[in-house]
């Protein structure tokens, strides 16, 4: 299939595959056992520039899209979509900075997270403020030239690896979503700590961790944009990463229709490959017509936003939502087909399915994503 990729766009594809091939399938297996931060992969990414993907080219980026995020998103997830987040996330991170962020702040930053010096993540999640995230608590009053900032953010992806955190806090509370105001936080602030480190059911390899401020003293120079933006920030950063989501779900949803397909090959029952059989075939048809409706919304979905077209929450609500109730179906069904061996860790189906959960659930359950769908067509 022709998707109409440019000859850069394609180069960058088989680079990322061959990073994938070269670098991340070996590995993944043993850092989802061990729960371990992939830190050899990440400095792969590194020296292959993949950190720079959406970073101007001014600030020493490769000056490309969600297009072509989604594309490096997608081969490196089909090795595995853990690992893929320390650089998926250093992305999220680093959106409100692209977005909102003074020609300063961005100087003092971006060349280093494109280069992979250091990773960045995203604080907008609390304990009491998941689906309802304008209801964080977290609290950030102006004191002189800093702002002094106390609570706690939940879930945070590359929480602990990263040194840069875009996180979202309140400014005014009589103000709700509006009273919220986006920061610049470093590891090595006073007052930054990482909290709990999760042990999670998948994505493995990625550290998710909580991030706590103690009269956390942040410039008021590492402010992004004006007090009382940082939940619109926040929305429009989610606008540019779900359909990294929906990447990230697409490649696991590949990676396991590619292995589900070899097995069938090779797995013989009634003397045959099980593959012959029309009830394996017609399961990885339904397999096949999934991934690509998902990869076709998702491409088209990624164009539309490098674009600057308008409704962008909507069609990045409608990649994740679609791309990743795909790969939990798909992932099911090629452990299906994988029988009693597909249920067993000696085999490298399981995990697929494992690490497909997530993508129905964050940035933003799929529930939230069908309210933001049906909302972009019903609101005045
Ligand atoms: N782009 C621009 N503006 C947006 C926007 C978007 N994508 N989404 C919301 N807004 C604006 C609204 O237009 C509204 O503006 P006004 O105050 O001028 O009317 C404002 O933001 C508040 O929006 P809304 O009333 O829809 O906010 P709610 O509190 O009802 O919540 C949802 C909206 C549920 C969509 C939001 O809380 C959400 O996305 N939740 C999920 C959070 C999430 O994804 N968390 C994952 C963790 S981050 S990895």
């Amino acid at each position: 299939m022709d998707y109409l990729f440019t000859e850069d766009q394609k180069a960058l594809v088989d680079l990322a595959r061959k990073v994938a091939d070269d670098h991340v399938r070996p590995v993944a297996a043993r850092h989802d056992r061990d729960g371990t931060f992939p830190w050899e992969v990440v400095k792969v990414f590194a020296e292959t520039g993949l950190f720079g993907v959406v970073v101007p080219e001014l600030y020493g980026g490769l000056g490309l899209g969600v297009l072509e995020l989604a594309l490096v998103t997608e081969e490196l997830s089909k090795a595995c979509g853990g690992i893929t987040l320390a650089l998926a996330a250093s992305a999220l991170g680093m959106f409100p900075l692209l977005l909102s962020g003074n020609d300063e702040q961005k100087q003092r930053y971006l060349p280093d997270l494109a280069a992979g010096k250091y990773l960045a993540g995203f604080g907008l999640t609390e304990a009491n403020a998941g689906s309802d995230a304008g209801a964080m608590r977290t609290r950030a009053v102006r004191e002189g030239d800093d702002y002094v900032l106390n609570g706690a953010k939940v879930f945070i992806t590359n929480g602990g690896t990263a040194h840069l955190y875009t996180v979202i806090a309140v400014t005014d509370p009589k103000r709700g979503s509006r009273g919220t105001t986006a920061f610049l936080v470093q590891d090595d602030f006073p007052g930054f700590k990482v909290g709990k480190h999760e042990d999670k059911m998948g994505i493995r390899a990625s550290a998710t961790a909580e991030i706590v401020f103690e009269d956390c003293r942040v410039p008021a120079a590492n402010r992004i944009g004006r007090e009382g933006e940082g939940f619109l920030i926040a929305m429009k950063t989610l606008d540019k990463s779900r359909p990294g989501v929906a990447a990230q779900a697409l490649g696991i949803a590949q990676g396991a229709f590619d292995l589900a397909v070899e097995y069938a090959k090779t797995r013989r029952q009634f003397g045959k490959p099980i593959a012959s059989l029309q009830a394996i075939q017609f399961l990885l048809a339904d397999m096949a017509v999934a991934i690509e409706s998902a990869r076709a919304l998702l491409y088209q979905t990624a164009r539309h936003i490098d674009a600057g077209n308008k409704d962008v929450a909507r069609w990045s609500a409608m990649s994740k939502l679609c791309a990743s109730e795909v790969a939990m179906q798909v992932t099911t069904d090629a452990v299906q087909i994988f029988g009693g061996y597909g249920y067993m860790r000696d085999y490298p189906i399981e995990k697929l399915m494992r690490d497909a959960k997530i993508t129905q659930i964050y940035e933003g359950t799929n529930q939230i994503q069908r309210a933001v769908i049906g909302n972009s067509y019903v609101k005045g």
